[in-house]
């Protein structure tokens, strides 16, 4: 009899996180995710790069989103999948990020873009994922707060078919601060 896991609905391990130097558009895991706006339709920073490189499918994929049940745009902190177009992945999963606030504590909903991101990769079975320094852009996070709770958030989840998350990160100081966040 061959050997068989000692309980086969044990609770899989966190997914390897890999930190990445570089441009989110040039790397090829099945998912890649967009640091959108809840228009769904473009921006500048990571949404701009990914649809200028992934082409008019994804934008077409975006806009039949908002026809249908995104009628109001993707809420902050959620998240959803469209096509990667040209881009050398399988899909794009958007999520909107919060914008920071001096006054008001908004990292659940950073948090929230990490988890629903991975929950949408992990139903669409994919292997590997992308993510940028969400909300640390345009949206103003600080880079070392906003790279500790996507660890943490990354490191709590237990997705079933996600085995590795890449971080992908545009400059040395994004680098460090994840560096720093992985311990
Ligand atoms: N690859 C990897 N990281 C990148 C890239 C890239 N090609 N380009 C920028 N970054 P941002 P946000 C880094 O502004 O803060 C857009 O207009 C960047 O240095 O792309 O969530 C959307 O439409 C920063 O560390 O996203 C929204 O309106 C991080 O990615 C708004 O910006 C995120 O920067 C979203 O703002």
């Amino acid at each position: 009899m061959s050997a068989q896991p000692a309980d086969a609905s044990a609770p899989t391990d966190a997914p390897t996180l890999v930190l990445v130097r570089g441009d989110i558009t040039d790397q090829d895991a099945d998912v890649l995710v967009n640091a959108a706006n809840s228009s769904l339709l473009g921006g500048g920073g990571v949404d701009g790069a990914i649809h200028r490189r992934g082409g008019k499918a994804i934008l077409d994929d975006c806009r039949r989103l908002r026809a249908g049940h995104y009628g109001r745009g993707l809420p902050t902190g959620q998240a959803v999948a469209t096509t990667a177009g040209d881009l050398a992945a399988r899909w794009v999963v958007h999520t909107v990020g919060p914008v920071y606030s001096r006054t008001e504590d908004r990292s659940a909903l950073l948090a929230s873009c990490y988890r629903e991101s991975l929950r949408v990769a992990d139903e669409l079975g994919a292997g590997s994922v992308a993510f940028p320094a969400i909300s640390t852009g345009v949206y103003g996070w600080p880079m070392d707060d906003g790279a500790r709770i996507a660890v943490e958030t990354v490191r709590a989840a237990r997705p079933a078919s996600v085995r590795e998350v890449r971080f992908v990160l545009f400059d040395a100081p994004a680098y460090a601060a994840f560096e720093v966040a992985l311990g």
